[in-house]
Order: C-alpha cells, then structure tokens, then sequence
C-alpha cells in the first residue's frame, strides 16, 4: 500500500512538472504542432555562442538517434536575439516524443507525423462559423457548449449615421433603412465592414477555385460539403461556400439602392479640426462603408448583448469595388451551383463598378468613433482588382479595357510596372494578377504568363527575405505592422500558388516556414493559434471570447489566429508600456486588452485556412 502511495505520488509529481515544464518558454523554437515526415523540419536556438554546437536528437525513449551541428546566424534584427538554426529535414521517421537537444537546453517533445491531419484547417474554418451575426451559435457545432451563444443583431437593420461625428459634424442621414442581416463580425468588435469582408471572402472562395481549377480532390473533399461543422452542412454545397455565402448576402444587402442621393466628402480631403464638405451624388450602386455601432462598448459584451444603436455610414469607392470584386467572383463560382444567386451577384458586381467607375473619389476618411476606419486612400488596386474579377467572369471588353488601363496590369507584389506590395486589406492589386493567373480567362497567353512568372517571381523574392530572417521565415520588413502574422500568411498565398504553378518544391517549403513561424517558431516560443501548440495563444481581443476579462465568459475556441507582433503602431494601454522594449518580433502579449498586437479578424483567419488547407493538400 505505502508503496503504491508513494509511486503514485511520484508520478503525479512527474506529471505536474511535465505540464509545467511544457509551459515554460524554452530557448530551442519549432512549431508546436509538430513537422510532416517528408517536409522541411527546422528548429532555431537563441544562443550567444559565435561557434556551430553539437545537437542530438532524441526519440520518445530518450535514446540519441540523430546528430548533427547548428548553423550560426548571428544576430537576428527581427527577434534581437542571437540565433542558430538547426535542420532535421533529413530525419523522415514519423512518431512522436521526438526531443532535440543542444547542450542544456531541450525543445519540448514534438511530433512528425505522415501527413498534416485537417484539423487545424477545420477550427480556422470554424472561426468564421462563430463570428456569424443575426443567427445563434448551436452548441451542436461548436467544440465546447460554452461557446454557444444566442444570436446578436436579429435583424441588423439601420439606417445612415445621423448623428455629430468625432469632429462635431452632423451627418444627414438618408431616407432609408438597409437590413444587412448575416454576415461575420469583423473582428473582436461586431462592427461589420465592406472593404474587410472582400478580401476576406476573396481569400476563402480563392482557396476553393484553386482546389476545382487544379482538380486536387483532397481539397475538395475538405473543404466540401459534410466536411465542417455547420449547419449547411450536408445540403449539396461545399461547405466552405456555404460559409461564404452567410457573407455575401451580408454585402450584398450593403449595395444602395436605385435613385439614392446621399451626401458625400468627394475628393481625399484633409480638414484638420475642420469640417469635411459634403457633396450631394446619385449613389446608388455604391456600397456603405460599414454598419457598426454608434459608440464602442466594452469588453465583455456578447453580440446579443450589444445595446448600441447602429448605423449605416457613408458609402464609399473602396466599400464599392470590394463588392464589385467579390460578388464578380462568386458569380463564376456559383454559375452552377445557384444560377440565381450567380446571376444576382453579377448584377450587383456591374451595378457597383459602374458606381464606382462614376464616382471613383469618395474615401472612408470620416472620423467616426465605435468602429474601425479601413481608409485608404489609393484604390488603383480595388479598381484593378474589380476590373480583373469582372473580366475573369465575363470576358467583356469594358473591363478588358480597365485592366489594361490600370498601372497594375498583370503586376505582383514585386514586379510589374507599379507593384503592388504585400497583400491586405488596403493592398489587393496581386488578388486580381493571381485571379487572372488561375482562372481561364481572355488575355492573351503571353499576358497570362507574365501574371503566372509575376507571381512567382515575388515568390522566389519572399524566398530571399527568408534566408535573410534569424527564424527563417519569408517575411522581412524593418517593422511589424498591425495584424503581421496575416501579412506572414499572405505571402504564403503567394507561395503556395507559386508552388501549384511551377511545381517547384522550394515554394512550398517557403509556405511551411511562414506556418512554423506562427504555431510557435518564434523568439517568445508562442503559438499564435488558439487550441493548437504547448503554448497557445488564450486571451485575445474579443468581446465574447473574454474569459480573461471575466470568467463568466468563454476562452476562444481552436483555430484563431492572433494578429501578432506589431511594432509599428502601439497605441493600446499593454503596448504602450512595452515602447522601447521589444523588437519587431516580441512587441506582442497575450493580453485582451492589446487590442494592436492581440485582437482576432477575419482577414488574418482567412489566409490560415487557405494556407493549411494548401499545406494539408500539398504534402507528400
Ligand atoms: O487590420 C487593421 C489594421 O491594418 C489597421 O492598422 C488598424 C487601425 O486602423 O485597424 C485594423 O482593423 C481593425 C478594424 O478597424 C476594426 N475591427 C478590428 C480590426 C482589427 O484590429
């Protein structure tokens, strides 16, 4: 009896210190979910020694089977630690309780496993389930029973900001009311954006045509109908479409209607402490900016809980062509899924660039509180995007003759006559280039190689990038901005379209260092996905999944992505204390309160799903 006791005790002391221990940051970083068994396996050290170190492999046993020496970096600007990195590629034995060791320091047991198992790919999707508005969440379809919640905003009906904006100026109003039911929050607020929602939903149905356009049956099969936890499941449709679609009727009801004259600011302007002047337009096929509460309310509040008063503001030429982009998309996608609900999305995606292509200067630059901003002030790329969307289905000479006109034609990232930069939100000219790449389309052949070597050639750039990065990944830039892992993940868009096009397998493996970098190949050893690695991200930014604000509360669920490490703009109360005090990588906590380093969005979920569900299809 006393010895079963006490060997139990011990066991129990075994296993409270291996939790612990798996929490502790540890100096050897990998991804946390473990490695593919034919894939690239790297781990990186923060190390001062200016000398190559000895590191062993170990088995689940703790028996040394494979040895090898680290490569110095040297200092590594990005993380500001001095790094080494270690390459088990080698190394394709699947199991699990792997450790590496490199002198006293020892990674936390990992796994390598055949082939990447779907799951992550199924929670990023599910995120976008649980961000739904005007329907309840079931808890049938959610992985905990405290993650369901009633409906919020049932209906989401408003009518146009008519109230003193942050500088005193009162809006007029409209004469009418919108009901903009559906559709996802945006983020940890349940403000509900058009310029967001596009390349949102471009992202997700890109990742659905690149599966039918390249015929890759597992992807399909993911991604298809049955295939995710919905309530549509099961209806015929491919799942990852009928989720789109709870958004599309969102922006589709965000269209103004015929013979709508509403008061705009046109033209960029600027008034300082000012008033902005207000100019009257037809705006009809215009889109509204946003429908967003009146004043932002605290955290917690659950979406039914939300008391605010919404409105419709402004609409705007950006709002307009994201909706010209996207419904132009789906039109293509649906053509025989849904014929009406193709035929409808064509008419209000020419409806909107028409809109647009009237008024091509009405901004988002009003300065409203409760909601995000999502101004920019170029929209050369929505224009370009739109044009290339509506070709791509359509094949019609006037946005033949747009495209050509654009100084984006066929540009990537990198290359082309402008660039278009990194993508995002505000940066979207390579979402039309990788549609005119992919879809059949009329350009000429010659034309649509260039896109293709384009877009592979900003590959083989964000490939460079991550041979210049301390933690190898394909992301390099002197500061992090707002939502960095997005940005990370974008490029492994990029990366793995590259790898479909050219079959090159360095691609790919670009694409697994942007995801190693995320599930926890990183200086703070973190996990920046919820319910996946040792040490996953848990308290983020959000209105419902607040348990650290209050434990009443749910933690959120698996699969969402934090925005990341932003050093750039570090404006919330947790950022501000840290100014000075961390480098590129490290500017980030898990804190729900840092809304500029730690806040959720459907943008940044986006290209998570599209780049696990690439990976998931893609490895060997
Ligand atoms: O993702 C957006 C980021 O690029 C901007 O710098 C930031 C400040 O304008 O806003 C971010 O978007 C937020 C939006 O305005 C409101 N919902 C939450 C979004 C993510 O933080």
């Amino acid at each position: 009896m006393i010895r079963l006791a006490a060997l139990s005790f011990v066991f129990a002391l075994a296993v409270s210190s291996a939790a612990l221990a798996d929490e502790t940051p540890r100096q050897i970083r990998l991804n946390q979910t473990g490695f593919e068994a034919q894939g690239p396996k790297r781990a990186i050290l923060a190390d001062p020694s200016k000398t190559p170190l000895d590191w062993t492999l170990h088995d689940a046993a703790g028996v040394a089977i494979v040895k090898g020496k680290t490569r110095v970096f040297g200092d590594d600007a990005a993380s500001g630690e001095h790094v080494h990195q270690i390459d088990l590629s080698a190394f394709r034995k699947a199991g699990d309780g792997y450790r590496l060791k490199v002198g006293a320091a020892e990674s936390r047991p990992f796994a390598i496993r055949a082939k990447p198992d779907g799951r992550l790919t199924r929670a990023a999707m599910s995120f976008f389930y649980q961000q739904r508005a005007s329907v309840p969440i079931e808890a049938k379809y959610v992985e905990r029973p405290d993650l369901a919640r009633p409906a919020g905003h049932a209906p989401d009906k408003a009518t146009c900001f008519d109230q003193a904006d942050e500088r005193g100026q009162v809006w007029p109003g409209c004469d009418y009311t919108l009901d903009a039911s559906k559709g996802w929050y945006d983020a940890g607020d349940h403000g509900k954006y058009v310029v967001n929602g596009g390349i949102t939903v471009w992202t997700l149905v890109n990742a659905w045509e690149r599966a039918t356009l390249l015929n890759r049956p597992g992807a399909l099969a993911a991604l298809g109908d049955g295939a995710l936890a919905l309530p549509e499941a099961g209806n015929g449709v491919p799942d990852l479409l009928d989720e789109v679609r709870f958004q599309l009727d969102f922006l589709l009801a965000m269209q103004v209607p015929e013979a709508k004259t509403l008061q705009v600011p046109v033209g960029n302007q600027r008034p300082g402490n000012g008033k902005l002047a207000l100019s009257a337009i037809n705006a009809s096929g215009m889109a509204h900016q946003k429908l967003a509460d009146r004043y932002w309310t605290a955290l917690p509040t659950a979406p039914a809980d939300d008391k605010q008063v919404r409105y419709l503001y402004y609409p705007t030429t950006g709002a307009t062509l994201n909706l010209a982009a996207v419904a132009a998309q789906a039109a293509r996608v649906w053509k025989t899924i849904d014929p009406a609900f193709s035929t409808k999305c064509l008419e209000a995606a020419r409806r909107a660039f028409a809109a647009a292509q009237r008024h091509p200067d009405i901004y988002a630059i009003g300065p409203f509180t409760g909601s995000g901003g999502y101004g920019d002030g170029d929209l050369t790329d929505e224009f370009y995007w739109a044009a290339a969307e509506l070709y791509a289905t359509t094949g019609e000479a006037t946005y033949e003759s747009a495209l050509r006109a654009s100084p984006l034609f066929l540009a990537s990232p990198t290359e082309g006559t402008r660039p278009t930069g990194d993508i995002g939100w505000n940066g979207v000219g390579a979402l039309g280039t990788m549609t005119l790449a992919l879809v059949p389309n009329g350009l000429k052949p010659a034309e649509i190689a260039q896109a293709r070597a384009n877009l592979v050639a900003s590959a083989g750039r964000y490939l460079s990038d991550d041979v210049s990065q301390g933690y190898a990944l394909p992301y390099a830039a002197p500061g992090y901005p707002w939502g960095s892992n997005s940005s990370i993940l974008n490029r492994a868009v990029v990366l793995g379209l590259a790898h479909d096009l050219t079959g090159e397998i360095a691609y790919r493996y670009g694409a697994v260092d942007a995801m190693d970098y995320v599930l926890g190949r990183n200086p703070l050893d973190q996990s920046y996905v919820s319910g996946f690695g040792a040490r996953p991200m848990r308290h983020p930014h959000h209105r419902f999944w607040a348990k650290q604000a209050n434990p009443a509360y749910p933690a959120p669920p698996s699969g969402v992505l934090s925005g990341g490490p932003n050093s750039t703009n570090m404006s919330d109360t947790v950022a501000s204390a840290m100014k000075g005090k961390c480098r590129p990588q490290t500017c980030w906590t898990d804190d729900y309160r840092a809304f500029t380093q730690n806040e959720v969005a459907i943008n940044w979920n986006a290209p998570l799903v599209w780049v696990s569900a690439f990976l998931d299809d893609t490895a060997r």
